[in-house]
């Protein structure tokens, strides 16, 4: 039985009698053409989220004061702080370490692994479980040209003219060199990544890459490099973990260096104060802020935190007007409504089709012409697919994939996609899914150069939090090739700033200034919203009155 409505099955013979014609087509080696450079402008310009006017304001507050941001960042960058700092007392420290690394997903845990590797004592504080974050949901794969007919230099052209030229060039340098080496380094410890009956690494084509040079575990990529990175962590004595336990607020000494963070735990609600001598922000991203209204691929973390804790330390960000909507996310069952289709059904060959069951874009351009694409098909061209709720979306044809590939291709390359239909009755290797874009990545952030360091000594920051590797547009796969590749020089150079501090006597003091002055740009501004921040967890209940409800006790 199939889980799609009659409307719907009536719909997908439409796609079934285009499937024969299209995969002669296919088999021959023709393509439906990519758009020219003119055609990518204008229907980004016309279609992509990022360029509409409505839903941005300019930012009131802080280092970015003045920039256009969407409202949901600026509501966040203007929040006041969970700490009421009158009543803080900073006396006491409960724990004390040489790095404080400040989320628990692949990009802090490789932080963590290198920090402790470089011989410093580590404290991993994270606010679910360890792992909880994007990194588990990646699922497509990893980029890293490590192929004869590749080079880094060819990974680093692709990266830049993705991003529409405006990355910053010294950390695509950083990503697309390191790449080879995270490979490596994952297989070291375990990773188990999908090969060739001989031994040779698979690898596949990502939208808007020249060479083939994704590397995959199955649909569950992140989730297998985040098994290994967990294990590891947990097996070195010198690292200590904190679940539950999310960051509130950086703290400063009184040189001016960051030292330590408050934390918050979400079990007992009592307040930490963590001492130490660096910090490595790897928040991860803000799907949770549901720009512009859109559904999310991300978890239920994921929203912004590491984001206004460094924005009330004086961290500028770049490029945070940028989102990723990634092409594919599901769009029916509801139940699945915003959840990831891995880009690798369409590298392994699936076609992007109208009600009609007609082709109308090339199916791997970039993410955001992907998109731009989808959007003007059902909005401007009213050639979307209806879903039983009102929503609307366009046919990813999965099946083609058995036909191209043979038979079980689908549930071998694709397992966890295939139980996540399955469960509601729709079997993808026999009938397409139903997909429109959905918000998957936060483009920009936190500004750092090359060796992973802010504007404010003594703190660094990795991951999705930051912003330059991608410029605004990320690639797949290059998320989780950024997270390890900037996690572990987050780690590396935190650790040799840790060993080239000179030991005083006394310490200096810890401070939480910045945050009062903080709060005296926000009264002089007049912003009086009561929103706080960092938000920590999403609220979906409709009539929630975000306030200022805990005061610090520590
Ligand atoms: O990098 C990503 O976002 C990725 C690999 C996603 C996917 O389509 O699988």
């Amino acid at each position: 039985m199939s889980g799609y409505t009659q409307e719907l099955k009536e719909l997908i013979k439409r796609v079934e009698a285009t499937r024969h014609k299209r995969l002669e087509s296919a088999r021959q080696g023709h393509q439906f053409p990519p758009l020219t450079m003119e055609q990518r402008k204008e229907w980004l310009s016309e279609y992509h989220p990022d360029y509409k006017n409505e839903g941005r304001r300019a930012v009131r507050v802080g280092p970015n004061k003045g920039d256009v941001f969407p409202e949901e960042v600026a509501d966040l960058l203007e929040s006041g702080s969970r700490i009421l700092p009158e009543k803080l007392v900073l006396d006491n420290t409960d724990y004390e370490t040489d790095i404080l690394v400040i989320g628990g997903g692949g990009s802090g845990t490789a932080a963590a692994l290198m920090a402790q590797a470089n011989g410093c004592k580590v404290i991993l504080a994270t606010k679910l479980r360890h792992g909880d974050s994007n990194t588990v949901m990646a699922e497509g794969g990893i980029q890293a040209a490590d192929q004869e007919n590749d080079s880094p230099y060819y990974h680093y052209l692709d990266v830049i003219g993705g991003g529409h030229f405006s990355n910053q060039p010294d950390l695509v340098a950083a990503m697309t060199n390191d790449a080879p080496l995270v490979i490596h380094w994952l297989e070291s410890l375990g990773v188990m990544f999908d090969k060739h009956p001989d031994g040779r690494m698979l690898v596949r084509h990502g939208g808007g890459t020249s060479r083939k040079r994704m590397h995959s575990a199955g649909d569950m990529t992140g989730a297998e490099i985040m098994r290994v990175l967990k294990d590891e962590t947990r097996n070195r004595t010198d690292i200590k973990v904190l679940e539950f336990s999310p960051a509130v607020e950086l703290l400063l000494d009184t040189e001016g260096k960051c030292a330590g963070a408050i934390l918050y735990n979400l079990e007992t609600k009592e307040y930490y104060i963590v001492r130490a001598k660096a910090v490595i922000m790897a928040t991860g991203g803000f799907g949770r802020l549901h720009i512009q209204g859109f559904p999310t691929t991300n978890h239920y973390g994921a929203t912004g935190d590491g984001l206004i804790m460094a924005y009330r330390a004086g961290i500028k960000m770049r490029d945070l007007d940028s989102t990723q909507y990634h092409p594919t996310g599901a769009v029916y069952p509801e139940q699945n409504v915003g959840l990831l289709i891995t880009e690798k059904v369409r590298g392994l060959g699936a076609h992007v089709l109208n009600i009609d069951g007609e082709e109308f874009c090339f199916p791997l351009e970039p993410r955001d012409v992907e998109s731009a694409c989808i959007i003007r098909e059902c909005l401007e061209k009213g050639k979307g697919v209806p879903t039983p709720v009102g929503r609307v979306g366009v046919w990813l044809d999965s099946p083609m994939i058995e036909s191209l590939h043979g038979e079980g291709t689908v549930k071998k390359e694709l397992p966890a996609k295939y139980i996540q239909f399955k469960r509601y009755g729709i079997d993808i290797s026999k009938e397409p899914m139903l997909i429109y874009p959905t918000l998957h990545y936060q483009n920009g952030g936190l500004m750092i150069n090359s060796k992973n360091e802010t504007s404010l000594p003594g703190l660094y920051c990795s991951g999705e939090v930051t912003g330059g590797a991608h410029g605004r547009n990320r690639l797949m796969g290059n998320s989780l090739l950024a997270i390890l590749v900037f996690g572990r020089r987050s780690g590396k150079n935190a650790a040799e700033y840790v060993k080239g501090a000179v030991e005083k006597k006394s310490k200096p003091g810890l401070t939480i200034d910045h945050i009062v002055k903080f709060e005296k740009e926000l009264k002089d501004a007049l912003i009086t919203n009561n929103a706080i921040g960092p938000i920590i967890l999403p609220v979906y209940a409709p009539d929630h009155v975000k306030k200022r409800q805990w005061t610090a006790a520590v």
